[in-house]
């Protein structure tokens, strides 16, 4: 019993130390595109690691080292989109457009953390945050491909870049081109909400997400919509649950 017990304190132990927050090296390796040299050039890896860490900084104005200290450490372990912030290297696409502004979208599959009323809702009105801007017109139907496939899963699911556990990873979402361009993939290991402060605003993620859907890539203006990190203002909520836009839109919740 006592052998027993010593096995699930240490298997306890491993889960931790794995599911702990993101290493750096993973951090850039995910959305800086950092490689590693092959070969016996590790002198090499460090000074190509410090340059893209130097990258980071940059990109989130932090002070530029090249090295990793508190502050940066801080930035790495906020949750975030799953796109790169070099966008230009990866496979989610960037600079792409729909050649037509009527498109569809289907919501594939719901999360157990809302109701199916509140994710329709949600998904809606996140899209229409950018028709209001755009000459982009959504049409939701609910079989057969869309343009726009909206879905939830976890870990591995279905294409090369699976989620992450909790925290981390929110949500990925493919710039525009046919098949699994366009489409956005929500982490269904986070606890999603309609308006709570309990858990991440869905309406929040998804206007995000759609952004890179129509073809958008990070900013780095922390008070735009593209910022690739969560965040909900404390401000007080008249109107909804956070302000989330450069032009200082209202969450229409
Ligand atoms: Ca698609
Ligand atoms: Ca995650
Ligand atoms: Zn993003
Ligand atoms: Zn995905």
């Amino acid at each position: 019993m006592k052998t027993y017990y010593r096995l699930c304190v240490l298997i306890g132990l491993v889960v931790a130390v794995h599911s702990g927050p993101i290493s750096r090296q993973t951090y850039l390796k995910k959305f800086y595109n950092f490689t590693e040299p092959s070969g016996a050039a590790s002198k090499g890896r460090t000074s190509h690691m410090s340059v893209k860490i130097a990258e980071m900084q940059k990109f989130f104005g932090l002070e530029v080292t090249g090295s990793v200290d508190q502050e940066t450490l801080q930035v790495m372990m906020k949750p975030r989109c799953g796109v790169p912030d070099v966008a230009q290297y990866s496979t989610f696409g960037e600079g792409l457009k729909w050649q037509k502004n009527q498109l569809t979208y289907r919501i594939v599959n719901y999360t157990p953390d809302m109701s199916q009323a509140e994710v329709d809702e949600v998904i809606e009105k996140a899209l229409q945050v950018w028709a209001r801007v755009t000459p982009l017109r959504f049409t939701r139907i609910n079989s057969g491909e869309a343009d726009i496939m909206v879905s939830f899963g976890t870990g591995s699911h279905g294409d090369f870049y699976p989620f992450d556990g909790p925290d981390g990873t929110l949500a990925h979402a493919f710039a525009p081109s046919p098949g699994i361009g366009g489409d956005a993939h929500f982490d269904d290991d986070e606890f999603f909400t309609f308006r709570s402060t309990n858990g991440y605003v869905l309406f929040l993620v998804a206007a995000h997400e759609f952004g890179h859907s129509l073809g958008l890539s990070h900013s780095n203006d922390p008070g735009a919509l593209m910022y690739p990190t969560y965040r909900v203002s404390q401000e007080p909520q008249q109107h909804g649950p956070a302000h989330y836009s450069e032009e200082d839109q209202r969450c229409p919740l």
